[in-house]
């Protein structure tokens, strides 16, 4: 009886806390990826001078490896070159709803600037993890294969990956590219490469907010970085998380951009999993 007591208590705690922290003026939604590309989709081109959240502009060269997905030309997510032959990107931004009616899909290198410069690149094949899952944000990660070999230079180069097992520390320093909103909700893009510099979030911590408020589970193949002022957001998706040069994430999801107690949500590319499917994928990197 005592025990059947304790029980009791229990569960009427856990539902407490559940309800104290989950009750904020606003509950964020989990972004639904799909939409938000369709947000930046056909007709909104980025207008120039607009500015991830809380970033600031920079230049291509100082971050080399950085690549715009275009469908059709539109600007919808981020990749990274990982060697001359592959770029990395999030499995999210190829399903098959996003790829509907699309005629070509190519990366572009090499360009600070949305709307002209660079270098337009064709995809031989998208490869998708086989596990991923839109209904869990798992295993986001896409493998894009080039028609022909990326020519590298200062403004084009590969960035390195970690080693299998690897795993940022809470409070790790990181930077965060793209041309995705400045705000959640924003309507264009900014027309200039944005780099936010992020630390990596504590994941239990992080995990734990994710799914009392937002009733999300977060596994081991997802890192959190960024805070309430500094955030990846909408259009950086697919792109690189990068510390000590070596990409540690991609841009996954998140529970809106810059939301206090929700950092934004990448793959983790230190697990082992995620790190021997990009090795298998691409002979072996
Ligand atoms: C998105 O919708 C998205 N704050 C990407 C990153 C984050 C939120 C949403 C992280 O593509």
């Amino acid at each position: 009886m005592r025990r059947g007591k304790a029980i009791i208590f229990v569960v009427v705690l856990v539902f407490l806390v559940n309800f104290t922290i989950g009750s904020g003026d606003v509950e964020p939604d989990v972004q639904e990826r799909n939409s938000a590309v369709k947000l930046i989709r056909p007709n909104k081109l980025p207008s120039p001078n607009s500015k991830i959240v809380g970033g600031m502009d920079t230049d291509i060269a100082r971050y080399p490896y950085q690549l715009s997905v275009r469908l059709d030309g539109q600007h919808v997510c981020g990749a990274s070159i990982i060697s001359a032959n592959y770029a990395l990107s999030a499995a999210h931004c190829f399903v098959r709803e996003i790829l509907e009616g699309v005629k070509e899909v190519t990366v572009v290198s090499g360009s600070t600037y949305l709307d002209n410069g660079g270098t337009s690149s064709k995809i031989r094949s998208i490869i998708s993890h086989p596990n991923y899952s839109n209904r869990t944000n798992e295993f986001d990660i896409a493998v894009l294969r080039m028609a022909d070999p990326f020519v590298f230079n200062e403004r084009v180069a590969a960035i390195a990956l970690p080693q299998s097992g690897a795993q940022p520390s809470a409070g790790t320093d990181a930077v965060v590219t793209g041309w995705g909103l400045l705000q959640s909700g924003a309507q264009n893009v900014p027309n200039t490469l944005q780099l936010g510099r992020v630390k990596v979030a504590d994941f239990r911590r992080c995990r734990r907010s994710y799914f009392f408020r937002v009733r999300t589970k977060l596994t081991g193949r997802m890192i959190c970085a960024g805070n309430e002022i500094t955030d990846s957001c909408q259009g950086d998706s697919g792109g690189p998380l990068a510390a000590n040069n070596v990409q540690i994430g991609i841009v996954s999801f998140g529970a809106g951009c810059a939301t206090p107690g929700l950092p934004g949500v990448y793959t983790n590319l230190g697990d082992p999993s995620i790190r021997s499917w990009i090795s298998e994928n691409t002979n072996s990197l």
